[in-house]
């Protein structure tokens, strides 16, 4: 078995999260499976392809394009994978992406015709977004975050672990009903929940193909990109002396951004930072919208003295801003910690030009 599989969904809504625990799901019960993670940027070292590796899963990155522009190196990539042995690979799209439905999967069908089984177009969605679309709040991302799921052959409710189990029912039903071409499984990745039942939609079914009219490039689908921005860090911190607490430096950092972006009046859809020691112990903080609580995701295990960071932001601010808030705040937490930085990258990209 070929089989692949794109996993799309907004920014947050868990795709890497869920393409780790299900590769990793699928290997120990089924088969070897691998995932790709899939985002713009020049060169750039994806945080959530580094957090994949640092985790033990199988994993690799596609930068520079939307996988929708890079057929060939996708293809070439896809091969690599199955000539290794795996069964069943998966990738993302970036997290405000759509057409991907048309651009990767119509795409390798027509330009390396049988060569891959292609699965269930895969959409995860979260129910803070279930939440907008039903109460028509979605507001300028509204146009992605239902179009997204539109494409979808299978829609995955993830983070169902934050539903009691009437309000996660409401919510399959409502995906039901808005979104009938597809079959919707309700998951918790973090949990390890449903797994299985993903697992087998995506090796017993098949893509549908099906052509939707999204209104690519059209008025709405530019208004939403238009807002978004995207930044890159990468950079090395080295303690001057002793050693430090790398969870609390990577929580204060998301605060001073989360602080920077509510008062300019900004939305940060997804932060993330990642670091790791040499010695290969790692930490995570996650920020999803400057209302929510951050997260960290992984802990240190112990003091650091020397870390790689990447920052990698997805934003509704202008791009000049994000840096400075960004920038900003890694300067000053990083003074607080009396840290050393040595920076190797910093990129942004604005979507709408
Ligand atoms: N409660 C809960 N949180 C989850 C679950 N899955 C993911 N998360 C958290 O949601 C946040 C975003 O998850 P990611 O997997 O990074 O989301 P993503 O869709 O890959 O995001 P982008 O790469 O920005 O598009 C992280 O803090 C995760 O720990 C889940 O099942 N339950
Ligand atoms: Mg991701």
């Amino acid at each position: 078995m070929k089989k692949f599989a794109v996993f799309s969904g907004f920014l947050g809504s868990g795709k890497t999260t869920t393409m780790m625990a299900l590769t990793k799901y699928h290997t120990a019960h089924h088969g070897k499976a691998a995932m790709i993670s899939n985002d713009l940027g020049h060169g750039v070292s994806l945080a959530d392809d580094r957090f994949a590796r640092l985790s033990g899963c199988s994993a690799s990155q596609i930068t520079d394009d939307c996988i929708c522009y890079v057929n060939e190196q996708l293809a070439d990539r896809l091969n690599g994978y199955y000539d290794e042995g795996c069964e069943l690979v998966v990738s993302d799209i970036p997290g405000f992406g759509v057409g991907a439905l048309e651009h990767v999967y119509h795409g390798l069908a027509e330009k390396f015709p049988g060569q891959f089984e292609l699965a269930p177009f895969t959409v995860l969605v979260e129910p803070k977004t279930v939440e907008l679309l039903r109460s028509g709040q979605g507001g300028d991302q509204e146009y992605l975050y239902n179009t997204q799921l539109v494409e979808a052959d299978l829609i995955v409710l993830n983070k169902c672990d934050l539903l009691d189990k009437a309000g996660r029912e409401a919510d399959v039903v409502w995906l039901r009903e808005h979104y009938p071409e597809a079959e919707v499984i309700a998951i918790s990745a973090r949990e390890g929940e449903g797994l299985e039942e993903v697992s087998q939609a995506l090796t017993r079914g098949q893509a549908s193909m099906r052509r939707p009219d999204i209104g690519y490039g059209g008025e709405a689908f530019q208004h939403a990109m238009g807002k978004i921005s995207e930044y890159y860090i990468q950079y090395r911190a080295v303690v001057c002396c002793n050693d430090f607490d790398g969870n609390a430096y990577l929580l204060d950092m998301a605060r001073a951004v989360q602080d920077g972006i509510r008062e300019a009046g900004q939305l940060i859809p997804h932060l993330k930072l990642l670091a790791w020691e040499p010695e290969g112990d790692f930490g995570k903080v996650d920020l999803i919208g400057t209302e929510r609580e951050i997260e960290v995701t992984r802990r240190f295990e112990r003091p650091c003295t020397d870390i790689a960071v990447i920052l990698n932001a997805s934003a509704a601010c202008p791009v000049d801003m994000l840096e400075e808030i960004l920038v900003g705040a890694m300067n000053s937490i990083s003074d607080k910690y009396q840290l050393e930085l040595t920076v190797f990258k910093k990129e942004g990209l604005a979507m709408g030009d």
